[in-house]
């Protein structure tokens, strides 16, 4: 069993789609052993997203990160990474495939709707990042 680490971000939350992004979760066979609802501060979301400090898009993505309420998941499955991945779908909404969670609610390449870990290496650290040993249940 692998763990990975996803977002439902502030886009989605905002617009009330955490309840549907949820229940897809469950359906496609991922356990829930972490969740929680939290504000990111921008030095928060910045330190999450330090791989992309010199990236054009990361004051806009920090901001947009910082600016509500998200929800936090450790989600375990077997292959969990590249499965989170795939539900989600390309990180631009319109390169998506039908039927994944990008498509489905994002609505530009910065408000995406949903987070996912790119590798083993990425999930460890995000997951720590979020969470401690005691709440992943
Ligand atoms: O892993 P993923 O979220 O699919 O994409 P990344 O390339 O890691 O970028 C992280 C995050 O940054 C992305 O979800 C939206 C935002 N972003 C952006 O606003 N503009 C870009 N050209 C690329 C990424
Ligand atoms: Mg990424």
């Amino acid at each position: 069993m692998e763990r990975t680490f996803a977002i439902i971000k502030p886009d989605a939350f905002a617009a009330g789609h955490a309840g549907k992004i949820l229940a897809r979760i469950y359906a496609e066979g991922f356990k829930v052993v972490g969740l929680k609802k939290l504000y990111m501060s921008k030095v928060e979301a910045e330190g999450f997203y330090a791989v992309h400090s010199e990236r054009p898009f990361f004051a806009e993505l920090t901001d947009f990160m910082s600016s509500g309420p998200c929800i936090v998941m450790a989600l375990e499955a077997e292959g969990a990474i590249l499965k989170w991945r795939d539900l989600m779908g390309a990180t631009n909404p319109a390169e998506a495939a039908e039927g994944t969670l990008r498509k489905e609610f994002g609505s530009s390449i910065g408000e995406n709707a949903t987070h996912g870990s790119d590798a083993p290496e990425t999930a460890e650290f995000e997951l720590g990042y979020f969470f401690n040993g005691l709440e992943l249940l």
